[in-house]
């Protein structure tokens, strides 16, 4: 923080809005750091062309699943300019959330549930806004402008823009790797009508190396640099509504929210640096919670427990539908009495998947007497469906 005071006390001398952009620069990212940013790059609109031309042919692929707000108004996306015309620069910011163990761990421990680890603590997207918006005062005080901040949600292709700003490259897992953090790096991005000196792109660091590729347990890209979002556990855990199809529930196992495989896989993260700002820390109890414990949360339990977390916003009961998938990945016979109870849930997505955590731990006979009564009662067909096993 005393470099923080330093630099802004350096810049409110009478010339420095007349001083060089060169100057304003140094001070931005000195002004950045001191907020937490770890890195700071800025590209201008007009600099990432091919992913304009890849990110359209991934919506005509169909490759985004049932997430029609990112095929909305691409013409926002390929351009920075497409959504804010007076944008002459983009301020791309990275923030370093490196886990402190192995992300991986939690995949052996089959009674208990893996979050990945981006939830893990408070929600990002409100930690990263919040310093977002202090540095554009900060810019918008040191010198005129106008400017926009944005943290994942907006058209904004944060990848391509952070590798044209030179915070890193776009690796083959399609996540942007940075020599110094890794893959653990969240993005932000700034839209400012100033002219500030751009930064060189970084290029691709991958090499043969294609660990990403190989770890993951859903075959979720096509091809390296190219992801099918329909058959990523981040996407089928988090953005999906409906059932998780059957096909991909046993590669699931106890990834109950998002996936961290192609990223923990990534050599470059043996860079990545120690010490990360207190505020991303895992809360302890979302480090490795009880499955047993998880499917007993009610809708205000829930609530409690997710508090301030990105968890939250998928609901009760889609996060009830992930438990459920990893009980019946636990092998363990005793979590059937859970899936049992939930049986009479008031949700059909959390009683069909109630239906599929059964199927697999109990034995045949024992199972198909409990579908006898089961079935009797049940209206919603999608549950229906389930006892038959044909979803
Ligand atoms: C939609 C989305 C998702 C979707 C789709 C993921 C995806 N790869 O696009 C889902 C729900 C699956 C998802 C999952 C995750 N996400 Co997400 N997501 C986004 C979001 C909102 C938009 C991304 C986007 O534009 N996708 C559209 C497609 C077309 O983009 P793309 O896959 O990157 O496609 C590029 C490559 O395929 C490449 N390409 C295509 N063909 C070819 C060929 C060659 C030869 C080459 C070189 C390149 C190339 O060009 C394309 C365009 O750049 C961004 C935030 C934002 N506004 O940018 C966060 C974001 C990408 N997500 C993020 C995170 C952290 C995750 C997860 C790690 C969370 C988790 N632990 O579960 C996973 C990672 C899964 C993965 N391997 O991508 C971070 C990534 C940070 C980083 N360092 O890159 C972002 C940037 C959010 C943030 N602000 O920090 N996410």
């Amino acid at each position: 923080m005393a470099g923080r005071r330093a630099g802004v006390a350096d810049l409110r001398g009478p010339g420095f809005l007349n001083s060089d952009p060169t100057e304003l620069k140094a001070a931005l990212e000195r002004e950045a750091r001191a907020l937490g940013f770890d890195c700071i790059g800025i590209t201008e609109p007009g600099t990432i062309d091919n992913a304009g031309k890849y990110f359209l042919e991934f919506i005509a692929s169909g490759g985004h699943g049932d997430m029609d707000w990112l095929a909305a108004q691409p013409e926002r996306r390929v351009d920075p300019r497409g959504l804010w015309q007076d944008v002459r620069s983009v301020i791309m910011l990275g923030v370093n959330y490196g886990p402190d163990s192995d992300p991986l761990a939690i995949l052996q421990q089959h009674t208990h549930a893996a979050i990945s680890v981006y939830a893990q603590g408070d929600d990002y997207h409100d930690l990263i806004k919040k310093r977002l918006k202090a540095l554009a005062r900060w810019l918008v005080a040191t010198a005129p402008s106008e400017v926009k901040v944005f943290v994942d949600t907006a058209a904004v292709m944060e990848k391509p823009l952070a590798q044209t700003a030179g915070l890193g490259w776009q690796g083959k897992h399609t996540n942007l790797v940075s020599r110094e953090f890794g893959s653990w790096l969240f993005l932000g991005a700034i839209y400012t009508t100033l002219a500030l000196p751009r930064d060189g792109a970084e290029i691709d660091h991958c090499g043969s190396c294609q660990a990403c590729l190989d770890i993951c347990p859903t075959s979720a890209f096509p091809a390296p640099y190219k992801l099918d979002a329909r058959r990523c556990i981040s996407y089928l855990t988090i953005e999906n509504k409906g059932p998780i199809p059957r096909e991909f529930r046993k590669a699931i196992g106890n990834r109950i929210y998002g996936c961290d495989d192609c990223l923990a896989a990534c050599p470059w993260n043996k860079f990545a640096q120690e010490g990360r700002e207190a505020k991303l820390a895992a809360r302890d109890e979302l480090r490795a919670p009880s499955l047993a414990e998880l499917s007993r949360l009610d809708d205000t339990a829930f609530r409690v427990l997710f508090t301030k977390s990105p968890v939250k916003r998928i609901g009760r009961d889609r996060f009830l539908r992930n438990v459920l998938i990893a009980i019946g990945n636990s092998g363990e016979v005793a979590l059937a009495e859970e899936a049992r109870r939930l049986l009479g849930d008031e949700s059909a997505l959390v009683r069909g998947a109630a239906v599929w955590a059964l199927g697999q731990l109990l034995p045949d006979q024992e199972f198909a007497a409990i579908k006898t009564d089961a079935t009797a009662g049940e209206q919603d067909e999608s549950v229906r469906e389930e006892w038959q096993g044909v979803s």
